[in-house]
């Protein structure tokens, strides 16, 4: 009985993949695909985990063990990054949201905002890693899904909060940032866009799931110098390399630079050339880095 290939061929279709796009992102052959899906080869370990990653599914569930796509059904230190030494300050903060504490949780944040600028490092230094660190657990099953929502939505409060202290309206230059449609993940494209803003940028956040037409009259009607897409599931790239090709074709009245991030990009280094970006950050930090050092942007902070 050929599981795996089975598994790996209803996944593909279910992300709307033919062999040739997987065979591209995997940068293998086409008949690698085919072979895996009749069952006449197998992936070696670094594949099958390379394969989960793109579909965002566990290797458990590629390999028939488990019937849930999103949790393993034991077997977690196959998939499950290794817990990472976190800062002290990250896991109380943790601590307190999973106890429902957020007035303690904000606390540890206020005392960090001194002046706007440490907005940036409570975001990079603090939520981004608690953010991780909630995945992790969650995908080792070690919290429910209800709690990675509940602390999502409680950072995104506590983003909204601190950046009431960041003056409304600016002049600099345009920024337009939103997720690619069928994205769920927006936190990181909205620190982003709060970074920028912080740094003098007209911030423009869109949130997730735009249709490329608007997408467009945005970036015309704010006159946008820059875009950002970010894209954290592999299934999202095609949709993200398509939304590229549209805003190049299309008839704007001045050069819009097209800049990508987001996880799948940190997990390949070179996938932002091969979609087309003109830029990739890894982090809000190193997008005003990118964008300061290309020297076409100044930051006006
Ligand atoms: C919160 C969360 C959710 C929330 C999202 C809420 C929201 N409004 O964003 C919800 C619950 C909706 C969710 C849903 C899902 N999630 Co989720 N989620 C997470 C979690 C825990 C945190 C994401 C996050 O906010 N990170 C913090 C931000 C700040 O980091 P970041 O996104 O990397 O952004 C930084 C940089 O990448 C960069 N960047 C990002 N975008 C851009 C854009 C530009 C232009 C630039 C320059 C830079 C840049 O700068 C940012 C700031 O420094 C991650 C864990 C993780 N490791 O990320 C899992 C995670 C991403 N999710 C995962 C999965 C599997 C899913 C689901 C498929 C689960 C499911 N079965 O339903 C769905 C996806 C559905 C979909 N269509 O998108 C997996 C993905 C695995 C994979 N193979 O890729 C992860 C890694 C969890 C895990 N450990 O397994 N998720």
């Amino acid at each position: 009985m050929n599981i795996f290939g089975n598994q790996v061929k209803k996944i593909r279709k279910e992300r709307g993949l033919r062999q040739k796009d997987l065979a591209e992102i995997l940068k293998v052959a086409q008949s690698t695909i085919a072979n895996y899906e009749q069952g006449i080869r197998f992936p070696d370990e670094a594949m099958l985990r390379r394969l989960a990653d793109i579909f965002g599914v566990t290797v458990d569930y590629l390999l028939g063990r488990s019937p849930d796509a999103a949790t393993d059904s034991g077997n977690t230190d196959f998939h499950a990054q290794a817990s990472q030494v976190l800062d002290p300050l990250v896991e109380q903060f943790i601590d307190y949201v999973l106890e429902l504490n957020t007035t303690e949780a904000e606390k540890i944040i206020n005392q960090m905002l001194l002046k706007k600028t440490d907005i940036i490092h409570v975001y990079i230094h603090i939520l981004q890693p608690a953010l991780y660190e909630i995945g992790r657990r969650w995908e080792i099953g070690e919290i429910d899904v209800s709690e990675e929502h509940y602390f999502s939505e409680v950072v995104q409060d506590i983003m909204a909060r601190a950046m009431s202290r960041v003056n409304g309206m600016r002049e600099g230059l345009v920024f337009v940032g939103f997720s690619v449609s069928g994205e769920f993940h927006d936190i990181g494209i909205r620190m982003v866009s709060d970074v920028l803003a912080i740094h003098g940028w007209n911030s423009i956040y869109l949130g997730n799931n735009l249709p490329a037409s608007s997408v467009l009259k945005a970036i015309r009607d704010s006159k946008a110098d820059a875009v950002g897409i970010s894209v954290t599931m592999p299934y999202h790239v095609n949709a993200a390399a398509g939304l590229i090709r549209v805003i190049r074709n299309s008839n704007l009245q001045k050069p819009v630079r097209i800049v990508v991030g987001g996880r799948v990009f940190n997990h390949d280094s070179e996938l932002w050339k091969r979609i087309g970006a003109d830029a990739y950050a890894k982090d809000a930090e190193h997008l005003v880095a990118v964008l300061s050092e290309e020297g076409a942007y100044v930051s006006q902070s």
